[in-house]
Protein backbone atom coordinates (compact mmCIF):
# COMPACT_ATOMS: atom_id res chain seq x y z
CA UNK A 1 0.00 0.00 0.00
CA UNK A 2 2.74 2.53 1.19
CA UNK A 3 4.95 1.71 -1.84
CA UNK A 4 1.66 2.02 -4.26
CA UNK A 5 1.19 5.46 -2.36
CA UNK A 6 4.38 6.48 -3.23
CA UNK A 7 4.43 5.27 -6.71
CA UNK A 8 1.54 7.31 -7.79
CA UNK A 9 1.54 10.72 -5.70
CA UNK A 10 5.14 11.24 -3.81
CA UNK A 11 6.43 14.68 -4.67
CA UNK A 12 9.83 14.19 -3.39
CA UNK A 13 10.53 16.84 -0.58
CA UNK A 14 6.97 17.50 -0.76
CA UNK A 15 4.52 14.79 -0.02
CA UNK A 16 5.70 11.40 0.74
CA UNK A 17 3.35 8.39 2.34
CA UNK A 18 4.64 6.41 5.19
CA UNK A 19 3.15 3.87 7.73
CA UNK A 20 2.15 6.14 11.15
CA UNK A 21 0.77 4.87 14.24
CA UNK A 22 -0.82 1.89 14.77
CA UNK A 23 0.92 0.87 11.02
CA UNK A 24 -1.97 2.69 9.50
CA UNK A 25 -0.84 4.80 5.98
CA UNK A 26 -0.15 8.39 6.27
CA UNK A 27 0.99 11.24 3.94
CA UNK A 28 3.19 13.47 4.84
CA UNK A 29 3.72 16.74 3.70
CA UNK A 30 6.55 19.47 4.01
CA UNK A 31 6.33 22.71 2.31
CA UNK A 32 8.21 25.81 2.75
CA UNK A 33 4.95 26.97 4.35
CA UNK A 34 4.31 24.35 6.96
CA UNK A 35 3.95 20.82 7.69
CA UNK A 36 1.02 18.87 8.00
CA UNK A 37 -0.06 14.61 8.18
CA UNK A 38 -3.37 13.36 7.19
CA UNK A 39 -4.19 9.60 7.91
CA UNK A 40 -6.21 7.84 4.96
CA UNK A 41 -8.34 6.36 8.37
CA UNK A 42 -10.95 8.76 8.14
CA UNK A 43 -9.13 10.94 6.16
CA UNK A 44 -7.73 12.48 9.44
CA UNK A 45 -5.58 15.46 9.20
CA UNK A 46 -3.29 14.88 12.38
CA UNK A 47 -1.14 17.46 12.15
CA UNK A 48 -0.37 21.30 11.22
CA UNK A 49 2.60 22.81 12.21
CA UNK A 50 3.62 26.38 9.93
CA UNK A 51 7.11 27.03 9.72
CA UNK A 52 8.23 28.93 13.17
CA UNK A 53 4.95 28.15 14.64
CA UNK A 54 3.71 25.12 17.41
CA UNK A 55 1.78 22.52 16.23
CA UNK A 56 -1.99 23.90 15.54
CA UNK A 57 -3.60 20.53 16.33
CA UNK A 58 -4.06 18.47 19.02
CA UNK A 59 -3.37 14.94 19.04
CA UNK A 60 -3.71 12.67 21.94
CA UNK A 61 -0.95 10.40 22.88
CA UNK A 62 -3.04 7.46 23.97
CA UNK A 63 -4.96 8.04 20.22
CA UNK A 64 -6.00 4.55 18.70
CA UNK A 65 -4.90 3.85 15.55
CA UNK A 66 -7.12 0.99 14.66
CA UNK A 67 -10.05 -0.13 12.48
CA UNK A 68 -13.36 0.90 13.09
CA UNK A 69 -11.89 3.52 15.90
CA UNK A 70 -11.74 7.45 15.23
CA UNK A 71 -8.47 9.21 16.20
CA UNK A 72 -8.52 11.22 19.00
CA UNK A 73 -7.34 14.46 17.92
CA UNK A 74 -6.41 15.89 14.82
CA UNK A 75 -9.58 16.54 12.46
CA UNK A 76 -11.62 14.11 12.66
CA UNK A 77 -14.62 13.64 9.79
CA UNK A 78 -18.16 13.58 11.59
CA UNK A 79 -20.59 12.19 8.40
CA UNK A 80 -23.50 11.92 7.45
CA UNK A 81 -24.46 12.98 11.03
CA UNK A 82 -23.11 14.79 13.76
CA UNK A 83 -23.73 13.40 17.24
CA UNK A 84 -25.72 10.24 17.91
CA UNK A 85 -27.65 9.06 15.36
CA UNK A 86 -31.32 11.32 14.83
CA UNK A 87 -33.26 8.43 15.21
CA UNK A 88 -31.03 4.91 16.26
CA UNK A 89 -28.90 4.91 18.89
CA UNK A 90 -27.22 1.74 18.26
CA UNK A 91 -25.93 3.86 15.20
CA UNK A 92 -22.18 5.31 15.42
CA UNK A 93 -21.52 8.29 16.93
CA UNK A 94 -20.89 10.94 14.91
CA UNK A 95 -21.77 8.88 11.50
CA UNK A 96 -19.13 6.72 9.93
CA UNK A 97 -16.68 8.16 7.62
CA UNK A 98 -14.26 9.14 10.52
CA UNK A 99 -13.31 4.95 10.55
CA UNK A 100 -13.54 4.64 7.09
CA UNK A 101 -10.41 3.98 5.18
CA UNK A 102 -10.48 6.37 1.94
CA UNK A 103 -8.79 6.43 -1.48
CA UNK A 104 -5.97 9.08 -1.70
CA UNK A 105 -6.88 10.56 -5.16
CA UNK A 106 -4.30 13.65 -5.70
CA UNK A 107 -1.45 15.22 -4.30
CA UNK A 108 -0.39 18.40 -5.87
CA UNK A 109 1.51 21.48 -5.66
CA UNK A 110 0.28 25.34 -5.97
CA UNK A 111 1.71 27.87 -7.76
CA UNK A 112 2.48 29.68 -4.46
CA UNK A 113 4.23 26.39 -3.42
CA UNK A 114 0.79 25.54 -0.97
CA UNK A 115 0.29 21.25 -1.01
CA UNK A 116 -2.69 20.29 -2.41
CA UNK A 117 -3.97 16.68 -1.24
CA UNK A 118 -7.48 15.32 -2.13
CA UNK A 119 -8.98 11.85 -0.69
CA UNK A 120 -12.20 10.38 -1.81
CA UNK A 121 -15.15 8.11 -0.20
CA UNK A 122 -18.16 6.22 -1.80
CA UNK A 123 -21.24 4.33 -0.33
CA UNK A 124 -20.33 1.03 0.17
CA UNK A 125 -23.30 -2.02 0.99
CA UNK A 126 -22.19 -1.54 4.56
CA UNK A 127 -22.65 2.24 4.54
CA UNK A 128 -26.20 2.01 2.74
CA UNK A 129 -26.87 -0.45 5.35
CA UNK A 130 -26.73 2.62 7.72
CA UNK A 131 -27.52 5.11 5.54
CA UNK A 132 -29.58 4.90 2.63
CA UNK A 133 -28.11 6.77 0.35
CA UNK A 134 -25.56 7.06 -3.04
CA UNK A 135 -22.51 9.40 -2.40
CA UNK A 136 -19.34 10.10 -2.52
CA UNK A 137 -17.33 12.18 -0.14
CA UNK A 138 -13.95 14.55 -1.00
CA UNK A 139 -11.70 15.81 1.44
CA UNK A 140 -9.68 18.23 0.18
CA UNK A 141 -6.29 19.57 2.02
CA UNK A 142 -4.30 22.71 1.24
CA UNK A 143 -1.14 22.92 3.07
CA UNK A 144 0.12 26.47 3.60
CA UNK A 145 0.99 29.30 6.14
CA UNK A 146 -2.94 28.43 6.86
CA UNK A 147 -4.55 25.38 6.28
CA UNK A 148 -7.64 24.90 4.74
CA UNK A 149 -9.76 21.73 4.72
CA UNK A 150 -13.11 21.12 2.79
CA UNK A 151 -15.51 18.32 2.88
CA UNK A 152 -17.75 18.24 -0.06
CA UNK A 153 -20.91 15.94 -0.35
CA UNK A 154 -21.84 14.63 -3.80
CA UNK A 155 -25.71 13.66 -3.15
CA UNK A 156 -25.23 10.43 -6.37
CA UNK A 157 -28.57 8.72 -5.32
CA UNK A 158 -32.07 10.16 -6.54
CA UNK A 159 -33.46 11.54 -3.50
CA UNK A 160 -32.79 14.32 -1.28
CA UNK A 161 -30.13 13.75 1.32
CA UNK A 162 -30.07 15.17 5.03
CA UNK A 163 -26.91 15.49 6.02
CA UNK A 164 -25.68 16.71 9.26
CA UNK A 165 -21.49 17.13 9.39
CA UNK A 166 -18.62 19.15 11.38
CA UNK A 167 -15.13 19.36 10.77
CA UNK A 168 -14.11 17.92 14.50
CA UNK A 169 -10.70 19.84 14.83
CA UNK A 170 -8.90 19.99 18.14
CA UNK A 171 -6.93 22.50 18.55
CA UNK A 172 -3.57 22.94 20.82
CA UNK A 173 -3.20 25.21 23.49
CA UNK A 174 -0.82 26.10 26.31
CA UNK A 175 -3.27 26.42 29.24
CA UNK A 176 -6.90 26.20 28.81
CA UNK A 177 -7.36 28.47 31.65
CA UNK A 178 -6.06 31.06 30.02
CA UNK A 179 -8.07 30.40 26.93
CA UNK A 180 -10.65 33.13 25.26
CA UNK A 181 -12.62 32.38 22.36
CA UNK A 182 -14.04 35.35 20.02
CA UNK A 183 -16.77 35.23 17.56
CA UNK A 184 -19.76 33.68 19.83
CA UNK A 185 -21.27 37.07 21.07
CA UNK A 186 -24.67 37.25 20.87
CA UNK A 187 -25.27 33.65 18.69
CA UNK A 188 -27.70 30.96 20.41
CA UNK A 189 -26.24 27.82 21.64
CA UNK A 190 -27.65 24.18 22.19
CA UNK A 191 -25.93 23.43 25.60
CA UNK A 192 -25.13 19.52 25.65
CA UNK A 193 -23.96 19.69 28.94
CA UNK A 194 -27.99 21.04 30.43
CA UNK A 195 -30.26 18.85 28.48
CA UNK A 196 -29.97 20.48 25.09
CA UNK A 197 -31.25 23.68 26.23
CA UNK A 198 -30.58 26.77 24.11
CA UNK A 199 -29.08 29.65 25.57
CA UNK A 200 -27.61 33.00 24.14
CA UNK A 201 -23.83 33.53 24.16
CA UNK A 202 -22.76 36.91 25.43
CA UNK A 203 -19.02 38.12 24.95
CA UNK A 204 -15.99 36.16 24.71
CA UNK A 205 -16.24 32.49 25.47
CA UNK A 206 -13.97 30.79 28.19
CA UNK A 207 -13.35 27.04 29.35
CA UNK A 208 -13.86 26.87 33.36
CA UNK A 209 -15.60 23.83 33.39
CA UNK A 210 -16.75 20.97 30.48
CA UNK A 211 -17.87 22.74 27.62
CA UNK A 212 -20.19 21.03 24.99
CA UNK A 213 -22.07 23.72 22.59
CA UNK A 214 -23.80 24.05 19.35
CA UNK A 215 -23.69 27.15 18.29
CA UNK A 216 -26.20 27.89 15.26
CA UNK A 217 -27.05 29.92 12.44
CA UNK A 218 -23.37 31.59 12.75
CA UNK A 219 -21.38 32.38 9.66
CA UNK A 220 -18.74 33.75 11.50
CA UNK A 221 -14.72 33.27 12.36
CA UNK A 222 -13.56 32.08 15.48
CA UNK A 223 -10.30 33.75 17.55
CA UNK A 224 -8.92 31.29 19.91
CA UNK A 225 -7.14 33.18 21.88
CA UNK A 226 -4.00 31.53 23.55
CA UNK A 227 -2.62 33.80 26.14
CA UNK A 228 -0.61 31.39 27.53
CA UNK A 229 0.65 30.39 24.28
CA UNK A 230 1.13 33.97 23.33
CA UNK A 231 -0.41 33.10 20.03
CA UNK A 232 -3.97 33.40 18.40
CA UNK A 233 -5.86 30.82 16.03
CA UNK A 234 -8.16 32.08 13.17
CA UNK A 235 -10.91 29.13 12.66
CA UNK A 236 -12.62 30.72 9.79
CA UNK A 237 -15.55 28.67 7.56
CA UNK A 238 -17.97 28.61 4.85
CA UNK A 239 -20.47 26.21 3.98
CA UNK A 240 -21.18 26.29 7.83
CA UNK A 241 -23.98 27.78 10.14
CA UNK A 242 -23.16 26.04 13.30
CA UNK A 243 -19.74 26.43 15.36
CA UNK A 244 -19.50 23.57 17.96
CA UNK A 245 -17.56 24.18 21.31
CA UNK A 246 -15.88 21.40 23.31
CA UNK A 247 -13.90 20.28 26.22
CA UNK A 248 -14.25 17.36 28.46
CA UNK A 249 -12.89 18.75 31.23
CA UNK A 250 -11.81 16.47 33.88
CA UNK A 251 -14.69 14.10 34.75
CA UNK A 252 -16.00 13.24 31.09
CA UNK A 253 -11.56 13.22 30.15
CA UNK A 254 -10.95 10.60 33.12
CA UNK A 255 -14.03 8.16 31.06
CA UNK A 256 -12.24 8.56 27.86
CA UNK A 257 -9.71 5.91 27.43
CA UNK A 258 -8.31 7.53 24.47
CA UNK A 259 -7.28 10.74 25.94
CA UNK A 260 -5.18 11.89 28.80
CA UNK A 261 -6.67 12.26 32.61
CA UNK A 262 -4.93 15.81 32.09
CA UNK A 263 -5.04 15.94 28.07
CA UNK A 264 -8.10 18.87 28.88
CA UNK A 265 -5.34 21.48 29.76
CA UNK A 266 -3.92 21.73 26.56
CA UNK A 267 -7.03 21.28 23.96
CA UNK A 268 -10.06 22.63 22.83
CA UNK A 269 -12.54 21.86 19.97
CA UNK A 270 -13.55 24.36 17.64
CA UNK A 271 -15.82 22.79 14.88
CA UNK A 272 -16.87 23.94 11.64
CA UNK A 273 -20.23 22.39 11.36
CA UNK A 274 -24.05 21.81 10.37
CA UNK A 275 -26.02 20.52 12.98
CA UNK A 276 -29.40 20.57 14.28
CA UNK A 277 -31.32 23.00 12.91
CA UNK A 278 -28.84 23.63 10.25
CA UNK A 279 -29.05 20.29 9.19
CA UNK A 280 -28.21 20.56 5.23
CA UNK A 281 -31.19 19.17 2.55
CA UNK A 282 -28.77 18.05 -0.22
CA UNK A 283 -30.96 17.60 -3.29
CA UNK A 284 -30.04 14.90 -5.75
CA UNK A 285 -27.07 14.82 -8.09
CA UNK A 286 -26.62 18.56 -5.95
CA UNK A 287 -23.04 18.84 -3.96
CA UNK A 288 -22.57 20.86 -0.92
CA UNK A 289 -18.75 22.15 0.55
CA UNK A 290 -17.51 22.62 4.33
CA UNK A 291 -14.28 24.09 4.54
CA UNK A 292 -12.54 25.65 7.94
CA UNK A 293 -9.29 28.06 7.18
CA UNK A 294 -7.11 27.78 10.40
CA UNK A 295 -4.31 30.03 10.26
CA UNK A 296 -1.89 31.56 13.51
CA UNK A 297 -2.58 35.14 13.79
CA UNK A 298 0.78 36.69 14.46
CA UNK A 299 -0.84 39.28 16.37
CA UNK A 300 -0.06 39.60 20.20
CA UNK A 301 -2.67 37.68 22.33
O1 LIG B 1 -17.73 17.81 19.65
C1 LIG B 1 -18.65 17.63 20.63
C2 LIG B 1 -19.03 16.16 20.79
O2 LIG B 1 -20.22 15.89 20.10
C3 LIG B 1 -19.13 15.88 22.28
O3 LIG B 1 -20.47 15.63 22.65
C4 LIG B 1 -18.20 14.68 22.50
O4 LIG B 1 -18.93 13.48 22.38
C5 LIG B 1 -17.20 14.86 21.37
O5 LIG B 1 -18.01 15.27 20.26
C6 LIG B 1 -16.33 13.67 21.07
O6 LIG B 1 -17.10 12.65 20.52
P1 LIG B 1 -16.35 11.23 20.22
O7 LIG B 1 -17.41 10.35 19.64
O8 LIG B 1 -15.24 11.52 19.26
O9 LIG B 1 -15.81 10.78 21.54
Amino acid sequence: MIDTLNQRHAMPGVVQFVEGRGGLPKAVVSNPHAGAEVYLHGATVTAFQPRGQAPVLWLSPQALFQPGKAIRGGIPVCWPWFGPHPADPSKPQHGFVRTMEWSFVHAGCLPDERTELRLHLQDTTDTRAMWPHAFRLELRVLVGRSLEVTLTTHNTSNHEALVSAALHSYFAVSDIHTVQIDGLDGRDYIDLTAGRIIRRHAGRAVIDQEVDRIYIGTEDACLVRDIAGKRILQVGKSGSRSTVIWNPWSAKAAKLADFPDDGFHTMVCVETANAGPDTRQIKPGASHALTQTIEVMEAAV
